[in-house]
């Protein structure tokens, strides 16, 4: 009988320690890693990488970017063909699945950072303001650092 309800105590207590530490994590419904601008010199447009975890259980849309420190946005993705690459405004923005990470990456998804506002040195930091949809709050600033165009 001692045993029993020895056994019984620490089922309760696993149970209880399982549901805490899931009432903790995540913090953030939306995470996003590794923000940074791979800086062109000279005032052409620059690529924005990062990854995006939606850590809710529905689907979000990144849907805008903007910049103070640049003076128009937009979220591209570099499709390749025969001819060669090109670049697609999303203008349907990006979906990011329940629990998934889209990663906006060389060859792929980024953000096209034109008409910068001043002259960006490597390891300076932009901020850059993400819209979403489906999330609360709606709106996320991301500080991206400025890394040299050879960096990955
Ligand atoms: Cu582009």
């Amino acid at each position: 009988m001692k045993i029993v309800s020895g056994v019984l105590l620490v089922i309760v207590l696993l149970a209880g320690a399982l549901w805490w530490v899931s009432d903790m994590a995540p913090a953030e419904p939306i995470e996003i890693e590794n923000p940074r601008v791979r800086l062109v010199p000279g005032g052409a447009p620059m690529a924005g990488y990062f990854s995006i975890t939606n850590h809710t259980d529905a689907p979000i849309r990144l849907v805008s970017a903007a910049s103070d420190a640049f003076g128009h946005v937009m979220i591209h993705r570099t499709v390749v063909t025969d001819g060669g690459a090109r670049m697609e405004h999303q203008d349907q923005g990006v979906l990011v699945g329940a629990g998934e990470t889209v990663a906006f990456e060389p060859k792929g998804l980024h953000l096209m950072l034109m008409r910068a506002q001043r002259e960006l040195e490597v390891g300076d930091a932009v901020d850059v303001v993400f819209g979403f949809e489906g999330v609360e709050p709606a709106e996320y600033r991301v500080t991206f650092t400025v890394v040299p165009v050879t960096s990955s």
